[in-house]
């Protein structure tokens, strides 16, 4: 499996918006196959679990708080080379600094806010998708 899954959420700026339909439609598109998929809210305790390789990061706060504070989707996701074309069809971290057509170009309003989240790396996505999904909602 190593190489053809990543994990993404859709954030709570983005669900908050209406714009998680459009995103999931932009993934699809883009040849990813939905393995697991929830519609969930994240509690503060659990964000900072998820972002604690972040803790030293002086934005860690912010960023705890904003990742609880809405509604979010969490999805496995199964492509060839599933991590490297999702961080392209994502974009970069700070909108501004995003490629034309990527989500975050799209729909992201900051580098805080910025509509979805994308693994780094294929040890990150197995992780990150452990932290969501059972044994039993993993296919
Ligand atoms: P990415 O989400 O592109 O992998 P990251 O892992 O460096 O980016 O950071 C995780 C999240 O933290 C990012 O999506 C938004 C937030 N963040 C990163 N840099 C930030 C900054 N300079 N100010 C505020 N939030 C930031
Ligand atoms: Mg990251």
């Amino acid at each position: 499996m190593a190489g053809n899954r990543t994990f993404t959420m859709i954030k709570p700026d983005a669900v908050a918006d209406g714009n998680m339909g459009a995103i999931l439609k932009m993934i699809e598109d883009a040849g990813f196959k939905i393995i697991s998929m929830k519609y969930t809210r994240l509690s503060a305790d659990l964000a900072g679990k998820f972002y604690e390789v972040h803790k030293e990061r002086p934005f860690y706060g912010e960023l705890v708080e904003y990742m609880s504070s809405g509604s979010i989707v969490a999805a496995i996701l199964e492509k060839d080379n599933a991590v490297a074309d999702f961080r392209t069809l994502i974009g970069a971290t700070n909108p501004a600094e995003a490629a034309e057509g990527t989500i975050r170009k799209l729909y992201a309003k900051s580098i805080g806010e910025n509509a979805v989240h994308g693994s780094d790396s294929d040890e990150n996505a197995q992780i990150e998708g452990n932290f969501f999904f059972s044994q039993f909602e993993r296919f």
